[in-house]
């Protein structure tokens, strides 16, 4: 089997669904890191993925049945999925919900409750039934942490009309937001997995591309080339450029999603009230994301922490910074893509 154009070579830790063979015989066979918090990860498809979700991918394979008005948000973890799903939340559904009204569904549950991840929604669905979402009214908004060669092929073909919105972020700060965030959720650790791993450890997997949905780099750029390619198809955004401008990023995202905002809701500030109803202090101050946790036993508060660009400065060493620079800059050469475009280190 020869390398995809993006790069990934499936020799790199099998084909799995992609070859026909089940996941559930192909799994153990598939090499294995233990050393990385919170979960086992197998290396699959080029991309070190939880044990846990790839039975999930598998029956995303099999069972999902995409529709043309499909809008996936798709991210490495970290790197602002939970603001992504907010703000197209709000703008695709702001017809029926104004953004500035008392009962917005976003003032009521959280931007995870709204737009579900469909691979471990399928994962945690267990075995058997058929897709999960069929019931789910068009147009649907799903999101994924997968990468961009391991979605189906009736998502990602060109005639399949499905659109994909992804937001990629400075590795070092995705690095850190997921350091501080897999700490603060020991209790949701798998047991299989060592808890006592400091943070030179963890970086040093990161930067070796071991962690979820890693190599961080990798993903981004598959995901990049395609926006490239097929940009009315996948829009990128990036975090810190969304930091620096959100209302321009909501008015892309309005654009993207087909639903531009007209003169009358221009004049009506309903950009502005998107970007505040969508923001973290905002967020942050809905019940439903303060207390309780997720089915996977993550405390919803720790979705919602500093948002800012550059505080990996305040977690780890210039040196460290330096090596992972290199090694993504390394992987990167040629690619045509850089992180520094979206001026990361600035608060
Ligand atoms: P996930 O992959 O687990 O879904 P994700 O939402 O991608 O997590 O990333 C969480 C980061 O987004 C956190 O960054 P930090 O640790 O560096 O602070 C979180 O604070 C940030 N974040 C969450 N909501 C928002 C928001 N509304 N605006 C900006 N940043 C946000």
């Amino acid at each position: 089997m020869a390398p995809t154009t993006t790069g990934v070579d499936r020799r790199d830790g099998g084909g799995g669904v992609l070859d026909g063979m089940a996941m559930a015989e192909l799994l153990p066979s598939l090499p294995l890191e233990t050393r990385c918090p919170p979960f086992p990860l197998r290396l699959y498809g080029g991309y070190w993925l939880p044990e846990w979700v790839l039975p999930g991918l598998e029956a995303v394979h099999a069972r999902f049945d995409p529709r043309p008005s499909d809008v996936l948000l798709a991210s490495f973890p970290k790197s602002g999925t939970t603001w992504l799903k907010a703000l197209a939340f709000a703008v695709a559904n702001r017809a029926d919900h104004p953004p500035s009204g008392d009962a917005h569904p976003l003032r009521r549950s959280g931007p995870h409750d709204c737009v579900r991840f469909f691979e471990s929604s399928f994962a945690l669905a267990g075995e058997g039934g058929g897709d999960i979402f069929a019931a789910s009214p068009s147009p649907r908004l799903l999101a994924t942490h997968m990468p961009y060669s391991l979605l189906p092929e009736r998502i990602t073909a060109s005639g399949s009309g499905c659109r994909i919105v992804y937001v990629c972020r400075d590795p070092k700060d995705a690095f850190i937001s997921a350091w501080l965030f897999t700490t603060k959720n020991s209790t949701a650790h798998d047991r299989s997995v060592q808890k006592s791993a400091s943070i030179e450890e963890v970086f040093d997997l990161f930067c070796a591309g071991r962690c979820v949905a890693g190599p961080q780099w990798q993903h981004v750029l598959e995901y990049w080339s395609e926006s490239q390619r097929r940009p009315e198809k996948v829009l990128f955004l990036r975090y810190e450029e969304m930091l620096r401008e959100p209302a321009r990023s909501v008015r892309r995202l309005a654009e993207f999603l087909g639903c531009p905002f007209a003169e009358e809701e221009e004049a009506a500030g309903a950009v502005d009230a998107i970007v505040e109803l969508c923001s973290i202090g905002q967020l942050r101050r809905v019940p439903a994301n303060k207390t309780g946790a997720t089915e996977l036993g993550i405390n919803k508060e720790s979705f919602f922490r500093k948002g800012a660009a550059g505080d990996w400065s305040n977690h780890i060493s210039l040196e460290m910074a330096a090596r992972l620079d290199a090694v993504v800059e390394d992987a990167l050469r040629g690619s045509g893509f850089s992180f520094a475009a979206a001026g990361g280190d600035s608060e």
